[in-house]
C-alpha cells in the first residue's frame, strides 16, 4: 500500500528485502538514510551501510517543489520501465535498477554519489570536458534501438503503447516546454526582472514564432522515431571522470530524436551566456554531442544485421544518401526544440540554475536575454538549420 517513506520507514522496510539488505550488509541498525532530494517531483534517498549503499527514489502524490499541485504516482514506473527497455543497449549508461515496488511507488537503483550532477559540474567550471560525446552516443545508440529499424514492429508498437500511457508527464512537457511560456498572464511563467518585461512581451505577441511553436508541438505529440528520455537537460547527466551516467527517465515517451538532443544543447548554451569564457567550450561540446550522436546512430545502421523486420531495399550508397536526410531531419528538429527550451527555463516555471552563477545581475540579464532571443531565432529558423554549422552560427 503506497505511504510516503521518510527514513526510518524506508531503512525498515529495505530489513524486509533479503537482496537488498545484502547490498547494504550489517545490521538494519548499522544503516543511515540521507535524503538527497533535488529534482521538483520526487523524493530521494541514500542508504548506506556497512557494505554498500543504494539509491531510492519514490514518488509523491504532487510535485515535491510545489506541494498544492497534485501528480500522480505512476512516474516511477515509467522511469523503471525505461531503464527496463534500455538496459540492452546503453545500461553502461544508466544507473543499475535493483528494485522495484509497484505499490509504494519506490524504485532502488545503484547509487551514483561519487559522481556529480552535470549542471552542477558546470557551474562549479570541474566537468571534465567531453562529456557531451558519451551523451551524443547513449542518444544514437538508445534511439537506434527503439526504432523500427531495429526490432519488429510489432514488438516496437507493443512498446509504444505502455509509453503511451506516461499522461502526466507528457503533460507537464507539453504545458511547461511548449504552450505556458507563449500565453500572457499564465500564473506558472516568471522571469529575473522588469528589465525582461520587454523581451518576454515580444515573446508572448510574436505570431510567427507562435506558427513555429504550433510546428514543434505537432513534430512532439505527432512522431514516433524512438523512445527518448523526455527531459535530458545537464540535471539528468551524472559524472564521474569519464564516466558518463543518464538518469530520471521518468519523462520517457516516443518522439522526435531532435527534442532530446535541443534540450541538452539549450542546457549547454545557457551555462555558456550565464558564465564568462565559456563559449568556445560549449561549442566544441555541441560538436562532440552531434558527432558522437550521429557516429553511434550511423554505425548501429550500418551494423544493423536484420533485427528489425523490414528488409533493406537500399544500395550502400542509397543507405548513406538515406542518412544524410535523416540526419537532417533530426537537426531540424533540434534546432526548434532547442529553441523551446532556452525560452522555457528562462522565463516558465522551471528555471535553470545556471543563470545565478552569473558574475553580476546585469551580466545575468543580458544571459537571460540572450537565451529568449536565441531561442526565438532556431525557433523560427529552424527548417533551415539542416547542419551543425548551420546550428553553430544560429548560436
Ligand atoms: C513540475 S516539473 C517541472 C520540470 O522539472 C522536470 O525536471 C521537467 O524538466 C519539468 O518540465
Ligand atoms: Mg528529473
Amino acid at each position: 500500500t503506497y505511504r510516503p517513506l521518510d527514513a526510518t520507514a524506508l531503512t525498515a522496510h529495505l530489513a524486509t528485502l533479503p537482496a537488498l539488505s545484502a547490498r547494504l550488509g550489517g545490521s538494519p541498525e548499522s544503516w543511515t538514510a540521507r535524503e538527497v532530494s533535488d529534482g521538483n517531483l520526487n523524493t530521494v534517498f541514500i542508504v548506506s551501510g556497512p557494505a554498500g549503499s543504494l539509491c531510492c527514489k519514490q514518488s509523491l502524490p504532487y510535485v515535491r517543489v510545489d506541494p498544492g499541485w497534485a501528480m500522480p504516482l505512476e512516474r516511477t514506473l515509467f522511469e523503471a520501465r525505461w531503464m527496463q527497455t534500455l538496459g540492452a543497449a546503453v545500461g553502461h549508461q544508466i544507473p543499475a535498477l535493483l528494485h522495484l515496488d509497484e505499490g509504494l511507488f519506490l524504485i532502488v537503483m545503484e547509487d551514483l554519489s561519487t559522481h556529480k550532477v552535470l549542471r552542477t559540474a558546470l557551474i562549479e567550471g570541474d566537468a571534465p570536458a567531453g562529456f557531451s560525446a558519451r551523451i551524443g552516443e547513449f542518444v544514437g545508440h538508445a534511439g537506434f534501438a527503439t526504432s523500427w529499424r531495429a526490432r519488429p514492429f510489432e514488438d516496437l508498437f507493443a512498446l509504444r503503447e505502455v509509453f503511451a500511457r506516461n499522461l502526466s508527464l507528457t503533460r507537464i512537457t507539453v504545458d511547461l516546454v511548449m504552450t505556458d511560456p507563449y500565453r500572457q498572464g499564465c500564473a506558472r511563467n516568471r522571469w529575473l526582472s522588469p528589465a525582461l518585461d520587454s523581451d518576454v512581451a515580444e515573446i508572448q505577441s510574436d505570431s510567427v514564432l507562435h506558427a513555429g511553436v504550433t510546428r514543434l508541438q505537432e513534430r512532439f505529440l505527432g512522431t514516433t522515431q524512438a523512445l527518448l528520455h523526455g527531459d535530458l537537460h545537464t540535471g539528468s547527466v551524472m559524472v564521474h571522470n569519464e564516466d558518463v551516467r543518464v538518469i530520471d527517465g521518468e519523462f520517457a515517451i516516443f518522439g522526435p530524436l531532435g527534442f532530446d538532443l535541443g534540450m541538452f544543447i539549450a542546457n549547454l548554451v545557457m551555462n555558456g551566456y550565464a558564465l564568462p569564457d565559456r563559449e568556445s567550450w560549449m561549442q566544441d561540446e555541441i560538436s562532440l554531442l552531434w558527432s558522437g550522436f550521429c557516429n553511434a546512430y550511423r554505425q548501429s545502421w550500418d551494423g544493423n544485421t536484420g533485427c528489425g523486420d523490414v528488409g533493406s531495399l537500399a544500395t550502400p550508397e542509397e543507405t548513406t544518401h538515406d542518412q544524410d536526410r535523416f540526419f537532417r531531419e533530426v537537426m531540424r528538429d533540434c534546432a526548434g526544440f532547442a529553441g523551446l527550451e532556452l525560452i522555457r527555463r528562462t522565463m516558465g516555471f522551471a528555471q535553470a540554475a545556471d543563470f545565478a552563477a552569473a558574475p553580476d545581475t546585469a551580466w545575468e540579464a543580458e544571459a537571460r536575454r540572450r537565451a529568449l532571443h536565441t531561442g526565438r531565432r532556431l525557433i523560427v529558423k529552424s527548417a533551415l538549420i539542416e547542419d551543425i554549422e548551420a546550428l553553430l552560427d544560429a548560436l
